[in-house]
């Protein structure tokens, strides 16, 4: 078996991971043979709930912004959970957090959206250095949640490279049982380590956004690359995808269906190539 994670598959790698959030999401990439994540940013619970059940039977993940719900109520969170059972998805709010670890403790465990309960894993800027993953812990261990650090971004411009990323894969690797990987647009293996330090058992995921196979960008900083280069190229493990599926109208049902089959089988042709023997 290869030591490099990205050359194993994701149900060997799920039998080695420890925290029950990236075990359930690699079991279930393997499951569906999905390594699809859809962002579903839309404004109504609505067109929300609508899109999750149509693109459900072929993602592994279903990626929130919460805060954008303009007509949220507390059963949006009992829907969602309903819809994540019956298609088998697992939850990633993508809330950024970056503020003090007391602070980041309440924003995630508390106020009107109480993501600890309900999110298998979220996100959070490295930017206040390791208190933001003390506080985080503090709620999400205990609940079996996971952590994702924002190591890179997919926008134009970004900050957040060189010696700031590295500083973010070795503040993961200090709390290895809460932060099981990174958003970043590339594999983070060995990145910032000594040259004594053992990397090799490690296998932290990476998820990217920033996929389109249509489009480069769209005019706000953001930058798209194909499933392919994400995947079989740069070596991440899930592909983010939002409005390259949805599009501008939630509506057109047949359209959404036929673009998530489309990144689906384009993500997992990349995995296959990815791990063939060389
Ligand atoms: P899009 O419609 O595929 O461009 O949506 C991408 C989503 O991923 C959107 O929810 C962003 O907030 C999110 N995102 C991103 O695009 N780039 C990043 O570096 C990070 C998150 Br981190």
């Amino acid at each position: 078996m290869s030591s490099e994670p990205h050359r194993r598959t994701y149900a060997q790698r799920a039998l080695h991971h420890k925290n029950p959030a990236a075990k359930l999401l690699l079991e279930t990439i393997e499951r569906k043979q999905s390594n699809l994540a859809v962002s579903v940013d839309v404004a109504s619970t609505k067109d929300f709930l609508a899109i999750i059940d149509v693109v459900g039977p072929f993602v592994c993940l279903v990626k929130t912004h919460i805060d954008i719900i303009e007509d949220f109520t507390p059963s949006l969170i009992t829907d969602l959970q309903a819809l994540s059972a019956k298609h088998d998805f697992v939850i990633f709010e993508d809330r950024k957090f970056a503020d003090i670890g007391n602070t980041v403790a309440l924003q995630y465990s508390s106020g009107v959206h109480k993501i600890a309960s309900w999110s298998h894993l979220t996100n959070a800027h490295p930017v206040p250095g390791p208190s933001i993953i003390t506080g985080l812990s503090s709620i999400g261990l205990p609940l079996g949640r996971g952590l994702l650090l924002l190591a890179e971004m997919s926008t134009k411009g970004s900050l957040a490279s060189g010696s700031y990323t590295e500083a973010a894969v070795q503040m993961a690797r200090a709390h290895r049982d809460f932060v099981v990987g990174f958003i970043a647009q590339r594999r983070m293996d060995g990145v910032g380590a000594g040259p004594n330090e053992a990397t090799t058992e490690e296998d932290f995921l990476v998820l990217t956004p920033g996929v389109g196979l249509d489009v480069k960008g769209d005019g706000m900083g953001q930058q798209y690359r194909t499933p392919r280069e994400v995947v079989l190229e740069s070596g991440s493990d899930v592909i983010i995808v939002g409005r390259g599926i949805y599009g501008k109208d939630p509506s057109l049902v047949d359209n959404i269906v036929a673009q998530a089959k489309r990144y689906k089988e384009e993500g997992w042709a990349a995995y296959l190539a990815r791990i063939e023997p060389a």
